[in-house]
């Protein structure tokens, strides 16, 4: 371990997970969930995503001491051999159902050309990028939706009906890395919303209204009223369309029932999440490589005018984090280590 400033410390990736996996352990989780949900958590530090890094962490942490995640449950996964396949996490953290899942998911992608996996009744704490790279990693191109908690409030209105619900789509590419979006319809993430909060700083201009429907750039003030959804009344729809592709559509909750059933716990929220697959070479048939290089012309044209592509920021901290060890803000490692020592 390194100091890298006098709030951060650079720290060695095996190091970082295997101290995460000790905090894990001391929650009383299996190992199966403690190796799958150590693996997203050093995967979100590792490439610079701080409110699904190692602060994921306290959030498990706070799951636990609210009673109703299961803590060993074996997820168990549904396939009679068609493009769906379920998985019923039981309760448990959605690490380890999506892992268990991804291969049957991927083998029905490329049978069919088009799968789809619901992953149902989980409690869901992490970003959807490390879901959509395993996809992709098996040649398909990926989208996957998942409600929340209901912070945030329609377009037009002031009172929380959706959550953050993200929206991920990957794409594969040549080279180490493919195309991958992953983003809250929400203003901001809960996940950087709690992040003000740990350190009283206040929120951009825009990301919600206080409990009276005023505009508020206090996290507090905000946590009791509700979030915007990002782009007005098109986030809006977006995040309407995830409580019912993600929720209503798979048999699971939709974010309004994921916080009543949280009781005020401060949980994850506890939900379903839909995972699509595509299969290009099923669906592009003899034209799927023409597809490709013309999506990397695509490509070239948005980076050759020095925008850039999603992802970018990720993987650019991915590489220095595999030389130099991820960054890690000093106090919250302080915590980590604290729970790993119990
Ligand atoms: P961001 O707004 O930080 O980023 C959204 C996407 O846009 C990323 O793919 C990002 O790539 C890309 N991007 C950012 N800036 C640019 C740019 N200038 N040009 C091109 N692309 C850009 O994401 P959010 O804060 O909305 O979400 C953060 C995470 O929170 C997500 O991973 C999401 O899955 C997670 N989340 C999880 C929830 C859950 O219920 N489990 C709920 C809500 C959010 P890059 O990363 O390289 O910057
Ligand atoms: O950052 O909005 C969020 C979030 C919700 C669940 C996990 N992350």
């Amino acid at each position: 371990m390194n100091t890298a400033s006098s709030d951060t410390l650079r720290v060695p990736l095996d190091e970082l997970g295997e101290q995460i996996r000790a905090a894990l352990r001391s929650l009383g989780l299996g190992e199966a969930h403690v190796q799958a949900m150590a693996r997203v958590i050093v995967a979100g530090q590792r490439d610079a995503c701080q409110s699904h890094g190692i602060y994921r962490v306290l959030t498990c942490a706070q799951t636990v001491h609210a009673g109703k995640v299961d803590l060993q449950a074996e997820p168990v996964v549904e396939s009679d051999g068609s493009a769906v396949v379920r998985v019923d996490a039981r309760r448990a953290f959605s690490p380890l159902a999506f892992e268990r899942s991804l291969p049957v998911l991927a083998e029905a992608a490329h049978r069919h050309g088009v799968a789809a996996l619901a992953i149902r009744h989980c409690f869901h704490f992490s970003a959807l990028w490390p879901e959509i790279e395993a996809v992709v990693a098996h040649g398909l191109a990926a989208l996957a939706l998942t409600p929340s908690h209901a912070w945030v409030a329609p377009a037009g209105g002031h009172r929380p009906v959706f959550g953050t619900n993200p929206v991920a789509f990957g794409w594969p590419r040549p080279g180490p890395y493919p195309l991958v979006f992953d983003f809250a319809t929400s203003a901001i993430a809960r996940g950087d919303l709690e992040l003000h909060r740990r350190t009283g700083t206040p929120l951009p201009s825009g990301c919600g209204v206080d409990a009276d429907g005023h505009p508020s750039i206090d996290p507090v003030a905000i946590a009791g009223g509700a979030m915007h959804t990002f782009g007005g009344h098109k986030g809006s729809a977006l995040a309407m369309m995830v409580e019912l592709m993600g929720g209503a559509l798979i048999g699971d909750w939709t974010s309004r029932e994921s916080l009543d059933f949280d009781q005020g716990a401060g949980a994850a929220p506890c939900h379903g999440e839909l995972i699509l697959a595509f299969d290009p070479a099923r669906l592009g048939g003899a034209d799927a490589a023409d597809g490709a290089r013309r999506a990397e012309e695509m490509f070239g044209a948005i980076t050759v005018q020095g925008a850039r592509l999603p992802s970018q920021r990720r993987f650019e901290a991915r590489e220095r984090s595999l030389r130099e060890g991820a960054t890690v803000p000093s106090g919250l490692y302080r915590e980590i280590l604290a729970m790993a020592a119990a």
